[in-house]
């Protein structure tokens, strides 16, 4: 009778934490919403040439089912700039894209999405400008060899810069990024999404590779500092090694900030920065549910203590009936 009451309560409290984490996922992206002036999306074309809210540079071209930073042919660079600045706090960035090309194990460079003070500037970043100012996630399909870490590519990490840093190709920028993970993005039949998120100063990257309509995460980094006035940007490159690098949709959520007390804070004059690097040369990956605001985290944590202790009791509880039983049983 006991032990069917310590089962009963067992199975319980596992129902209450599993539920528990549901309607705590449950939440994602409710009240959220898209933000025309800072997406792109079909049709492109307004009157003419011009696409709405971006602007194109490079090898860029817009077509009417994707917009194509560059072709699969060497040393090409494009990219698209939005033309409206962020002013959102918390946002979530959604990219559709499409990398593939002819080339089975040489192929590159990669391309990388911006939220970045300037604009428009090419250089030698995946299409766009060194010493940035704001957030770079590089989806880097070539791997350059010297460097010291020992992931596969394709890879995507993370990188903040306060203008002062440089991206060292030589290392796939694994001295400077804050956290990364492996995706095999590269033609693929199905569609390709990242979805970059930036709440409550934390930045979550996931991706959707397996066109299951569900984020996996990537990565998940807390105390990173970004202003808003910013701009998103996409750009690619290729090199000796070439592909196209597609985008077919981006897609801005303003998140609903009504958890977070600072709201009232003026965020446009923060340098961008963050508190923990990755080891360059030790890749682990850590992901950590991180897109739930400081509140929900305590409560998860306090329930998760609970739920041990809880268990922990009655794992003992188990373990000494359990002893005296053989104990009866053998003496
Ligand atoms: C810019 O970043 C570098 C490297 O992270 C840091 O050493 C420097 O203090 C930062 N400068 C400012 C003005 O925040
Ligand atoms: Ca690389």
């Amino acid at each position: 009778m006991q032990i069917i009451k310590e089962i009963l309560c067992l199975g319980w409290c596992c129902l209450f934490i599993i539920e528990f984490f549901a309607m705590v996922s449950a939440e994602w992206n409710t009240n959220d919403y898209m933000k025309r002036e800072h997406s792109l999306i079909r049709p492109y074309q307004g009157s003419g040439m011009t696409i709405p809210y971006w602007d194109f540079v490079g090898s860029t071209l817009v077509t009417n089912n994707y917009v194509r930073l560059t072709p699969d042919v060497q040393s090409q660079q494009g990219a698209i700039w939005n033309t409206v600045q962020c002013n959102a706090r918390n946002w979530e960035l959604q990219v559709q894209f499409k990398v593939h090309g002819k080339g089975t194990d040489l192929f590159g460079d990669g391309f990388a999405i911006w939220y970045a003070k300037d604009r428009m500037k090419p250089g030698p970043v995946f299409g766009s400008k060194d010493f940035f100012h704001g957030l770079g996630v590089i989806l880097d399909t070539y791997s350059n060899h010297n460097g010291p870490h020992n992931h596969q590519h394709p890879y995507i990490s993370a990188m903040i810069n306060n203008g002062s840093l440089h991206y060292d190709h030589d290392r796939d920028g694994t001295n400077t990024q804050l956290a990364g993970c492996e995706a095999k993005f590269r033609n693929l039949e199905y569609d390709t999404h990242i979805s970059i998120r930036y709440e409550s100063d934390t930045l979550t990257v996931s991706t959707d590779m397996a066109s299951k309509a569900a984020w996996k995460e990537c990565f998940s980094v807390k105390e990173i500092k970004l202003p808003t006035g910013y701009f998103f940007g996409i750009s690619a490159t290729t090199g000796d090694l070439s592909d196209n690098h597609e985008i077919l949709s981006v897609k801005l959520f303003e998140l609903d900030s009504s958890n977070d007390l600072k709201d009232e804070e003026d965020r446009s004059k923060i340098i961008p920065s963050a508190t923990f690097f990755e080891s360059p040369r030790d890749h682990v990956d850590d992901p950590k549910p991180s897109s739930l605001s400081g509140v929900k985290i305590f409560l998860l944590m306090l329930v998760g203590a609970l739920a041990i202790i809880a268990c922990v009791v009655i794992g003992i509880m188990f373990y000494q009936k359990h002893q005296e039983n053989s104990r009866k049983r053998f003496y």
